[in-house]
């Protein structure tokens, strides 16, 4: 025991919902693994003693999501140790005003406050000066740390107990290796807020490719960066030592890590000789049925789910955003390799693409139902994300944007679109999820799932979700949790707090309403899933889009439709144009 105490309070910033409360939960449904990985660097400092040895580093640690902030308390346990900082971890830019929130309170208490993340690295990587709200930051003494902190948390925490640490750190042109590097973790208290106990690890990061709307290759870069199986391993044994065998993998596209097939050796033994329970979410392109042996040794490694960045099915629209690796001609068989492996498929559809307009999206979204085998579809707004090149490009030409960075959670239009207005754009997005999530589909996608022998439950519990989420509760289902908390005195900063009167008979106005809305959905798929079980024809179910590949392009209709707009790549089928389906 140290004499004195230096004690770092981690926290993930949530954001705000329409009514300006801060979205959280009893129990998020996805982790954070940007809290893992920070945690992990401070543990390594504590054990190190690198403040000295006379002085314990003791570290708390909360996912705004699952947990409620009392700034207040925090001041009081870190002053009754001597001394202390605030951290605001993995800051995307639709939690910015959050964390600038949280960071005015901590401010207020004459506390030390580091924040870090996407929003501060992909602006100080994109943009030419420091935005008006980065510099907001500054102004409250906030300290900004921008790139990746692995190697750099030493350097961090004693400059911060010296009172030495400058206004910005910026590592953001100086990228760590991540072979060796200390790996994520976090204590289960912490895990088990999340439902089903997920916790997460990135095997890798960085990005080969280019898409013009995403940020990840100018913060983390284009250069793939990867973890050693050997790490690998001691993430699931640290986990799996505190009772967590369930993971999120957070590489954008663990296909192309270079260690892919080390690292799923490493893990079906852990799961095959070792009897680790593991189940995974890993996120891949749709090009990775390419890979020979990758799809199944996901499986065996216990993938049971899998989010595809499918992003759109127009050919024009992803070539307009340098999105070329997607070629719509193999989406089915990519899809239906996962499928053979009983892996649940996710896939990420964004709206407002340059050339979509409402009826465009419309008639999409019924090709996908009928072509393509995916379970579940979630939709994006097309956002310019502060760090992509999107973002930079309008931001140096002066085009309007969306001031508010709350918004900036791909739920929103944050600019203009050449052919819709923004209302038309709404209104898009809400019928979106109401046609792919239509009565009729679901039971599409369950007489699927039953087909392929995708566990039932877990596509019952899935559909639920992403059928309600956004209808019911308003929020994109990857920001999801179990029963909304609201706060009455957690607001955005310069909103009026409710005078309690007025606030707890709207909340509970608000609480019965939801809750019955759930309840009936619920209700309704679970007898639609009993009936689809009970059918004695259920196994043999086939439709169009579970027929097999033949190999022969000619019957591939997904093609026929988009035929005059698929580039002359090399491999890309050349078709004549079949009549399209009318447009609604
Ligand atoms: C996993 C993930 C999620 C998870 C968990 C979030 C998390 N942060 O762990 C979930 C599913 C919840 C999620 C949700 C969303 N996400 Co997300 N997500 C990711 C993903 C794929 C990995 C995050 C990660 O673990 N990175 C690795 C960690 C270690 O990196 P890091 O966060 O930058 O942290 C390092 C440094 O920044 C630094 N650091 C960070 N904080 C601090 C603090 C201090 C004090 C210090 C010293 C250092 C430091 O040290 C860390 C270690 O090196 C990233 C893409 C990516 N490759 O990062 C997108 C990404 C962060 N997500 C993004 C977005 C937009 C979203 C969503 C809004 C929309 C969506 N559909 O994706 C939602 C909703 C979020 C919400 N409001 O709740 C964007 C953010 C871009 C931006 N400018 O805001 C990203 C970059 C992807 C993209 N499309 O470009 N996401
Ligand atoms: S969107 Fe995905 S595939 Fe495209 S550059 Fe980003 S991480 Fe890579």
């Amino acid at each position: 025991m140290g004499s004195r105490v230096f004690r770092v309070v981690l926290i993930k910033p949530s954001h705000y919902d329409q009514d300006g409360y801060v979205i959280q939960w009893w129990r998020s449904t996805l982790p954070s693994n940007s809290l893992a990985s920070v945690y992990g660097l401070v543990e390594e400092c504590a054990r190190d003693r690198v403040l000295g040895p006379d002085v314990d580093i003791e570290i708390e640690a909360c996912d705004e999501c699952n947990s409620i902030v009392d700034a207040k308390a925090i001041a009081k346990r870190i002053r009754a140790g001597g001394g202390g900082m605030v951290g605001l971890i993995g800051v995307q830019s639709n939690q910015y005003p959050r964390a600038l929130d949280l960071g005015r309170q901590f401010r207020a208490l004459d506390l030390p406050v580091v924040m870090g993340g996407f929003h501060v690295s992909g602006c100080i990587a994109m943009l030419p000066k420091l935005p008006a709200d980065l510099q907001a930051a500054l102004d409250l003494g906030i300290h900004l740390f921008a790139g990746e902190a692995e190697g750099r948390m030493t350097q961090l925490l004693r400059e911060v107990a010296a009172g030495t640490a400058p206004p910005i750190y910026n590592f953001i042109n100086d990228l760590p290796e991540m072979a060796s590097a200390v790996v994520p973790i976090l204590p289960r208290e912490v895990v088990t807020r999340v439902a089903g106990h997920y916790s997460s690890f990135d095997a890798g990061r960085g990005c080969p490719f280019q898409c013009s709307f995403c940020t990840i290759i100018n913060v983390q870069g284009r250069k793939s960066r990867y973890r050693t199986p050997d790490d690998v391993e001691a993430i699931v044994r640290g986990n799996a030592a505190q009772g967590i065998t369930r993971f999120f993998v957070t590489d954008d596209n663990f296909a192309r890590n270079r260690n892919w097939e080390p690292i799923l050796d490493r893990l079906i033994q852990l799961r095959e000789r070792d009897k680790f329970n593991i189940k995974m979410l890993l996120q891949v392109d749709t090009l990775c049925h390419r890979i020979p042996g990758f799809i199944e040794k996901a499986a065996r490694a216990g993938c049971n789910a899998v989010f595809i960045g499918l992003e759109n099915i127009n050919p024009e629209s992803l070539m307009g955003t340098k999105k070329r690796q997607n070629k719509i001609w193999e989406y089915r068989e990519m899809l239906l390799a996962w499928r053979a492996q009983k892996v649940m498929t996710y896939a990420g559809y964004i709206l407002g693409f340059p050339t979509d307009t409402p009826q465009s999206i419309a008639r999409d979204i019924e090709v996908i139902k009928k072509e393509l085998p995916i379970d579940l579809l979630e939709f994006f707004y097309l956002t310019p994300l502060p760090g992509s090149e999107d973002h930079k490009k309008l931001h140096m030409a002066g085009v309007p944007m969306e001031p508010d960075m709350n918004k900036y959670d791909l739920e929103h239009a944050c600019t203009a679109h050449a052919r819709m207005s923004k209302e038309d754009w709404q209104q898009v997005y809400a019928d979106a999820w109401k046609r792919y999530y239509s009565d009729a589909h679901v039971e599409t996608i369950m007489r699927r799932a039953v087909a392929s022998g995708i566990n039932v439950r877990k596509i019952l519990d899935a559909l639920t979700i992403f059928s309600g989420s956004a209808r019911i509760e308003g929020v994109h289902p990857l920001q999801f949790g179990f029963l909304r908390r609201k706060l009455r005195r957690q607001r955005r900063y310069g909103m009026p707090i409710v005078n309690p009167l007025l606030f707890y008979p709207w909340r509970a106005f608000d609480w019965l309403k939801v809750a019955a809305q759930w309840l009936l959905l619920i209700r309704r798929y679970r007898r639609t899933m009993a009936r689809v079980a009970a059918d004695p024809a259920a196994q043999r179910y086939m439709d169009e889009a579970l027929r097999p590949v033949s190999g022969e392009r000619e019957a591939d209709h997904l093609v026929e439709i988009f035929a005059d707009k698929i580039p002359k790549t090399h491999g890309a089928p050349l078709r004549a144009r079949a009549p399209q389906p009318a447009l609604a």
